[in-house]
C-alpha cells in the first residue's frame, strides 16, 4: 500500500472533477532560499486557485506521501533543513523508512500520476549537464518524461545545462516539447533562444488534445510544454551567459557533483545576478501556474 495523503483541498477537487495543477517541492527546499520561497510556493498556489484549478504542491513528509499540503506543512518545509531532494531512485526508500523529502520533477510527476493529476507546473525541467559527456550527469527528469503520463509546464531548459543536448535526448526518448506561441525554444530566465523548438501550439486546448491523444494511441510518458518567461521579466541571454560561466567555473573549482550541481549553481547565479534571476525566476513559475491551470481545466472538457 502506499500512503497516500490528499489535503482537504484536493480531495474535494478530485471528487468533484475540479481541475488539479500539482507542483513540486523541490524549487522550494533547493532552488529558492528563505523566506522568499515561502512566498512564492504559497503564491503560485494562489495563482494557480484563481485561474479556475486546485494546487497540489507534492513532497514526502514523515513517510508519507503528500499531494496538497496544508500552510503549516509548506511553512516547516520552507524552513526545514538538510531535506532529502527525492527523484525516481530514491522516493520509495524516503517513504518506506518514514523519511521527509522535496520531490523534484521526476519525482513530483511519479506522485501527481498516482493521485491522476495529469498537469504540473514548474520552473524549469533538469537536463543534460554541461561536460555530460565526461561527468555522465542526465537528470532523471528526462527518462520520467518518457514513461509518466503527466503534461509538465516549464519555461524550457536553464542555460546552466546544455540545451542541445537536453533536446536531444528528450527526442530520443520520444517526449513531445512544444513551445507555447512562438517557434524558438525558450531559455528559462530568457524568453527565446537561438534553438528551434521540435514543436509548437499556441493554446491550452490543443495542448490537452495532443496529451489524450498521446494516451489514445497507447504510447507512455507525458509532454513538455515550454512556456517562455514573458517578456517585461526576461534577462536577456548576453547579460548571463557570462555569470552562468562563473557558476560553472565556481563548481568545477569546488569539486560540485551530483544532486548538488542544479541547487549549487541556482544559488551561485542568484549571488551573481543580485537576485535579479530571483525575481525572473517568480515570474516564470507563476507563468507557467496559469498557463497549466489552463490546460487542467482543457483536459477535463470533453472535446479536448
Ligand atoms: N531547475 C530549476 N529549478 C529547480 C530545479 C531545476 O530551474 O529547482 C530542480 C527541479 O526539482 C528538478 C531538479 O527536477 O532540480 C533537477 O535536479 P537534477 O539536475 O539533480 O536531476
Ligand atoms: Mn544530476
Amino acid at each position: 500500500m502506499i500512503p497516500l495523503h490528499r489535503s482537504a483541498e484536493v480531495a474535494k477537487a478530485h471528487s468533484n472533477g475540479t481541475p488539479v495543477v500539482a507542483l513540486e517541492s523541490t524549487i522550494i527546499t533547493h532552488g529558492m532560499p528563505y523566506p522568499q520561497n515561502l512566498e512564492v510556493a504559497r503564491q503560485v498556489e494562489a495563482d494557480v486557485r484563481e485561474a479556475g484549478a486546485i494546487p497540489a504542491t507534492i513532497a514526502v513528509i514523515h513517510g508519507r506521501l503528500h499531494i496538497g499540503l496544508e500552510d503549516s506543512e509548506l511553512t516547516a518545509l520552507a524552513q526545514a533543513k538538510n531535506v532529502a531532494k527525492l527523484s525516481r531512485a530514491d522516493m520509495a526508500a524516503c517513504i518506506a523508512t518514514g523519511g521527509t523529502g522535496a520531490t523534484t520533477v521526476a519525482a513530483t510527476m511519479i506522485a501527481a500520476h498516482l493521485a491522476e493529476i495529469a498537469v504540473f507546473a514548474t520552473g524549469g525541467i533538469g537536463g543534460v549537464h554541461k561536460g555530460a559527456e565526461d561527468s555522465f550527469d542526465i537528470s532523471a527528469d528526462l527518462m520520467e518524461l518518457a514513461q509518466t503520463p503527466v503534461t509538465v509546464v516549464a519555461a524550457g531548459a536553464k542555460a546552466i545545462l546544455d540545451v542541445a543536448k537536453t533536446l536531444e535526448v528528450l527526442e530520443t526518448q520520444g517526449v513531445p516539447v512544444i513551445t507555447v506561441g512562438q517557434d524558438s525554444f525558450p531559455a528559462f530566465w530568457s524568453s527565446t533562444s537561438p534553438l528551434k523548438s521540435p514543436l509548437r501550439m499556441d493554446n491550452a486546448a490543443d495542448i490537452a488534445s495532443a496529451h489524450k491523444m498521446r494516451g489514445n494511441m497507447g504510447l507512455p510518458g507525458g509532454q513538455l510544454v515550454a512556456n517562455p518567461i514573458p517578456k517585461e521579466d526576461e534577462i536577456a541571454a548576453a547579460d548571463l551567459a557570462p555569470i552562468i560561466k562563473a557558476a560553472q567555473a565556481d563548481a568545477n573549482t569546488h569539486g560540485i557533483s551530483g544532486k548538488a550541481v542544479t541547487p549549487y549553481l541556482l544559488q551561485r547565479i542568484f549571488e551573481l545576478t543580485e537576485g535579479r534571476s530571483l525575481t525572473a525566476n517568480i515570474a516564470l513559475v507563476r507563468n507557467n501556474a496559469r498557463f497549466a491551470s489552463k490546460i487542467a481545466a482543457a483536459l477535463m472538457s470533453k472535446d479536448a
